[in-house]
């Protein structure tokens, strides 16, 4: 195992930011190289699916993710034979759950919805648990589905049954944004419209829209009347009212001790300086979240520890010392205030918009926090019109750039998590990486994230299985940018939607995935092992039910298998940088690649007792 202070003097120091802001780094597949299509005889609309993909097009929706199903079969020949496999092209996924996963990694770094389709019922069963982490990541993805035909007098037999349910929309509706079941080609243009726009107005989520077999396949009797989709796509402004931002910026002005907790912010290089500003404005401390992307410098004197997923010891008692806390859409502000053992005694500014969201169904909206001021904005509204508020004001740093970690020791010649991360630091090197995913494992310490594209946030609903698939969808969207994106995946994870792979070799889309193969669900191993102490049974036995082996799996295997470049298993300190290497460069070559390192199970020095920090399951 490495000593983890010489780790940090390689780390220590964040390049100046790169200017670039997420528009830049659209992907620029070169569609006309894939899958392009033999032109067809005519460009007229004329059936109810050409209508749809049509408004696809003028949505100018990039993409659309999917695995094939005969319920919409007519849009499928409507997007090759009618739009020509262009905008959006489709990108062919071998499980649905990996096409919603692809279109939500997309979504987290453009902020943009793609599209992803689903084959009926049974396409959509396997596509939830994606919703789900969709929508508990604010993240917007536009679902099409299919069923029917919903007269019943057109069904074929069997299949068209076994394919067709009453309010199909019912089995997503509690975690999206909106769902609809247009009956008419001019009905579902209105509904991909709303959607559209539903999706991609804050706070962002999910939408389905249903579309009848019958309706795609029916002949078109006449021409929809043009429209301008612009006009439908109106952008709603929520400004913060000014009083409320007065009162906010006089508290924040006056306060000794503020904290900023920095929660579900955008990825706007702008909006990340006007953050920066604020904080040292004010001279307020900031705390992030592994939970969602990166908000805020690691290495800036006023963050406080590391970015974790769990509450840390550091942030506890700035809280109960704050008189402001200022909250920028935190996820679990109520959770946190927790360890407090009471409401804190400073004022609660919360800033978020997610409370349009909250229904009675999911409890992803978490505890009821107390809230002095609250401001109905996304926080980069509301931080700009902060600083706007509060002028000119004198730079007040406090705090000491450092991040906490306690050097640990292994057995000699294993791996660790941290030893993957030391290595990985060397082969980069001064590199623009993407950090697609980050597995229980990791300390956010081991790596500093210096801009909004450093890191773009978890699963979002605790879902084991989204890491490859979202890693797709963040390299597509980073592919021609210039940034390196790089998915670290549990084994466990991994395996879930392992066939993800496929589709970005398929479609060239660059990546790299690290597998922390510790050859179990250990978060699980931790669970067994507090149930046992607890009843006083053998910890031993934690392992049954929990461990991959015999056989292990070879998981290089699985990536060559699929044309991706595999490294592994690597299991000695000697071979990992080298295999790191090869990988990065395989990447930079326009490959997809996959290093399997055998790590040795556990959670690090800061969370030696595994359980206080397992994932509740
Ligand atoms: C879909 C789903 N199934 C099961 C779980 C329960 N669960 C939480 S973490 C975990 C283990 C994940 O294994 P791996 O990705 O290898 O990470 P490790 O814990 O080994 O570091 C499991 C099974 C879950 N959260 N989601
Ligand atoms: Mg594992």
């Amino acid at each position: 195992m490495i000593g983890l202070d010489r780790f940090f003097l390689a780390s220590k120091v964040c390049p100046a930011m790169s200017t670039r802001d997420s528009a830049a780094t659209q992907a620029k597949i070169d569609i006309t190289a894939i899958e392009r299509p033999i032109p067809s005889d005519s460009d007229e609309a004329g059936f109810g699916s050409d209508v749809v993909a049509e408004v696809l097009r003028d949505l100018d929706i990039p993409y659309i993710a999917l695995n094939p199903g005969a319920s919409y079969r007519g849009l499928h020949d409507s997007l090759v034979n009618h739009i020509g496999n262009a905008r959006p092209q489709m990108l062919l996924c071998l499980h649905e759950e990996i096409a919603v996963a692809v279109a939500h990694g997309y979504a987290k770094v453009t902020g943009k919805a793609m599209a992803a389709a689903v084959h009926s019922n049974v396409g959509l069963f396997h596509a939830t648990m994606a919703i789900f982490n969709a929508w508990c990541d604010r993240m917007p993805v536009i679902v099409l589905g299919a069923t029917g035909p919903v007269d019943a007098a057109k069904r074929r037999p069997w299949i068209d049954w076994i394919h067709t349910a009453a309010d199909q929309g019912a089995v997503v509706r509690n975690y999206t944004k909106w769902d609809d079941q247009p009956a008419s080609p001019a009905a579902a243009r209105e509904a991909l419209l709303r959607g559209a726009w539903l999706a991609n107005t804050a706070p962002h989520g999910p939408v389905y829209i249903n579309l009848d077999a019958e309706m795609q396949e029916a002949t078109l009797e006449k021409p929809l009347p043009p429209i301008d989709v612009k006009r439908y796509m109106p952008a709603v402004t929520t400004a913060p009212p000014s009083h409320v931002i007065q009162q906010a910026a006089a508290w924040l002005k006056a306060a000794r001790h503020p904290v900023i907790l920095a929660g579900r912010v955008s990825r706007s290089a702008e909006a990340w300086k006007a953050r920066v500003a604020l904080a040292e404005a004010i001279g307020a401390r900031v705390c992030t979240s592994l939970k969602v992307g990166a908000a805020f410098p690691t290495d800036h004197p006023l963050h406080v520890d590391a970015p974790q997923a769990f509450t840390k010891d550091e942030l506890t008692p700035l809280l109960r010392q704050a008189d402001v806390i200022l909250s920028l859409d935190w996820i679990d502000v109520a959770g946190t205030f927790k360890a407090l053992g009471a409401p804190p005694a400073g004022r609660v500014i919360q800033v978020s918009l997610d409370q349009q969201l909250h229904n009675g169904w999911s409890m992803d909206y978490q505890g009821l926090p107390p809230a002095d001021l609250f401001i109905a904005a996304e926080p980069d509204a509301a931080v700009a019109a902060l600083l706007q508020a509060l002028g000119p004001v004198a730079a007040k740093p406090r705090g000491t750039a450092r991040l906490l970690h306690e050097p640990k020791g292994s057995e000699k010649g294993t791996l660790g998590i941290e030893d993957v991360a030391h290595a990985l630091r060397g082969v980069i090197g001064e590199r623009e990486v993407t950090f697609a995913h980050l597995p229980l494992s990791w300390q956010a310490s081991f790596w500093h994230f210096c801009d909004p594209l450093a890191y773009v946030g978890s699963d979002g609903g605790g879902g084991v299985g989204g890491g490859p698939g979202i890693s797709v969808g963040v390299a597509l969207a980073l592919k021609g940018s210039g940034r390196l994106p790089i998915g670290i995946c549990g084994d466990g994870d991994f395996l879930m939607t392992v066939t993800a792979l496929w589709t970005a070799v398929h479609y060239r889309i660059p990546l790299l995935i690290i597998v922390a193969n510790n050859r179990s669900f250990y978060n699980d191993e931790v669970h067994q092992e507090r149930m046992a102490i607890m009843r006083n049974r053998p910890v031993d036995n934690k392992w049954i039910g929990q461990k991959m082996l015999d056989p292990e799996i070879d998981l290089a295997a699985l990536a060559r298998a699929q044309g991706a470049r595999g490294f592994g298993p690597i299991a000695k300190h000697d071979e990992l940088a080298s295999a790191l290497a090869q990988a990065v460069a395989a990447v930079e070559a326009g490959e997809v690649a996959v290093v399997d390192v055998r790590i040795e199970p556990g959670y690090g020095a800061r969370n030696t007792a595994g359980a206080t920090v397992a994932r509740k399951s």
